[in-house]
């Protein structure tokens, strides 16, 4: 939410599988959201893609990926197409802590610094890859310090601050704006439930209430409606719980996909009509 407040309606965002937020701030459609969850044919990939890979592509959300790290590549391609055709508007780059361990992610931001690309890198750094804390996986946690190693301005911010986060990534898209190449922000953050799932999981024994409790008390959103009088406040709510009773709603009346859409979006199609030629 922090970052997208200071793109353009424009940009480009490519996001990873923990995308719904991103998806929302980057002003994907609601509706379509929730069909995609129940994998219905109005959903924001037509029901096929599901929770993992929201796609909003008018609104500038290029589409999100499971597979850990893929999309750094794709949002560099993109940034270097952007630059190729002399196109204004910026792409903006989402991933975890764990995505920075993948071979990919060094590739792309040497790629990035080298052509002085249009992007912003976003590392949203939970201190965990599924139930493995980043200190029993990297040699130098400091994932800021990777980046510069590149070339390329760096920061860690705390991801609870939304003001902090928000000056900074205005900051870093003027810069980025005005060509001086790619920028980095690594944004602490914190996983409040299980890797998958609304559960919790602490019976796991990988990690401890104490530990989460402060990221808790800081929850930034609490933080944010304090700022706001309670009529107000309640006024907003009200009208987001309606939005959102509206969307599920439109969901579970939406039709599922139907056998023939099995066909369609994929390369089998192409496979298909190039036979049939
Ligand atoms: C290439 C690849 N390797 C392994 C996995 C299995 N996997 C799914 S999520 C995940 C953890 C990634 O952690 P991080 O990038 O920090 O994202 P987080 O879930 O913490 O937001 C792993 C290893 C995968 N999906 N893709
Ligand atoms: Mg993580």
């Amino acid at each position: 939410m922090g970052v997208c407040e200071a793109l353009e309606p424009g940009d480009v965002v490519f996001g990873y599988y923990r995308c719904h937020a991103l998806y929302l701030a980057k002003g994907g459609d609601l509706r379509a959201l929730v069909a995609e969850l129940f994998g219905k044919a109005t959903g924001c990939t037509k029901g096929k893609g599901g929770s993992m890979h929201l796609i909003d592509a008018r609104r500038g959300v290029m589409g999100a990926s499971a597979i850990v790290g893929t999309t750094i590549a794709n949002a560099v391609g993109y940034a270097y197409a952007q630059k190729y055709c002399r196109r204004p508007n910026i792409v903006a780059c989402f991933f975890g802590d764990g995505a920075t361990e993948e071979g990919v992610f060094a590739e792309s931001l040497n790629f990035a610094v080298l052509k002085k690309l249009p992007i912003l890198f976003v590392c949203e750094n939970n201190f965990y890859a599924i139930h493995t804390h980043q200190n029993k996986r990297q040699g130098l946690p400091d994932i800021r310090a990777r980046a510069q190693a590149f070339g390329m301005r760096a920061e860690r911010l705390d991801g609870n601050d939304i003001f902090e986060l928000c000056r900074c990534s205005a900051d870093a898209v003027r810069s980025i704006r005005a060509g001086q190449g790619p920028r980095f922000l690594e944004v602490t953050t914190y996983r409040w439930r299980e890797h998958v799932g609304p559960g919790c999981d602490y019976h796991l024994g990988y990690r401890s209430e104490a530990e989460a409790q402060p990221w808790q008390d800081a929850d930034p959103l609490r933080r944010l409606a304090r700022l706001i009088d309670d009529q107000h406040r309640r006024e907003m709510e009200n009208e987001v719980e309606q939005e959102i009773a509206d969307a599920f709603a439109f969901a579970e009346q939406s039709e599922f996909p139907s056998a023939t859409e099995l066909y369609t979006d994929v390369f089998k199609e192409e496979a298909h009509a190039a036979a049939g030629a």
